[in-house]
């Protein structure tokens, strides 16, 4: 895994230069993990921002990632299962946020594949076409916001930033129901909360929740 400064500009350069050229040939979809959760979907949307020719696509769309690419009207693209129809120039695909193909629940096109992934696990059989991405973070999304910053910036319009936001949050924060950590729990239901890299939480500590909400510019202020 890939943990210093240095190794991590070389990445984002290496990634820079794969996508351009893929993008140039043909369609790159840009597949999310079959989870759906906010970190792999805002993954795919942030990253297919860069270029036109990217589309995010995946299974599945979970409830929190629902919400943000119904209040955005982002570019999301449903895939079944089974007889995944891709077009026929696709290009090349990149897989974000999963650890390994079954992951995608997806059967993957035979095309030039690159990972970006922080899990530890990694059941990825690539070939020197593919590149690969894995960072020790704590998300995703912190991957694809560093190549955006560096590479792409006029990418980071205020949807984008809020996708890139709500996934690292969203990996960073772990709910537990009874036995389980689960990334969501049924409104009027139990649940404990911890968070990664932070277990001292003390009697008293106050964790604060909070909305990022948009409200467009009006002439009367
Ligand atoms: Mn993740």
């Amino acid at each position: 895994m890939t943990s210093n400064v240095a190794a991590f500009a070389g990445d984002l350069e290496a990634l820079d230069a794969w996508l351009n050229q893929h993008v140039a040939t043909g369609p790159v979809a840009v597949i999310a993990g079959k989870n759906g959760d906010m970190d792999t979907v805002g993954s795919a949307i942030a990253l297919a921002a860069h270029h036109p020719s990217m589309l995010a696509c995946g299974l599945h769309v979970g409830r929190a990632a629902q919400r943000y690419v119904a209040k955005h009207q982002a570019p999301f693209r449903r895939l079944k299962s089974e007889g995944t129809a891709w077009p026929k120039q696709l290009a090349a695909i990149v897989v974000v946020d999963a650890a390994a193909p079954e992951q995608t629940g997806l059967l993957l096109p035979d095309v030039p594949t690159c990972i970006i992934d922080h899990h530890a696990t990694d059941g990825w059989a690539l070939s020197n076409a593919d590149l690969r991405i894995k960072w020790d973070v704590r998300s995703t999304t912190e991957v694809i916001t560093r190549y955006l910053v560096t590479h792409s910036p006029s990418t980071l319009t205020v949807p984008v930033c809020e996708f890139l936001l709500a996934g690292l949050v969203t990996d960073t924060g772990r709910l537990r129901r009874f036995k389980d950590e689960v990334k969501e729990v049924n409104a009027g239901q139990e649940c404990g909360m911890a968070f990664e890299s932070y277990s001292d939480l003390k009697q008293g500590d106050v964790i604060e929740c909070y909305e990022v909400e948009e409200i467009a510019r009006s002439l009367d202020g």
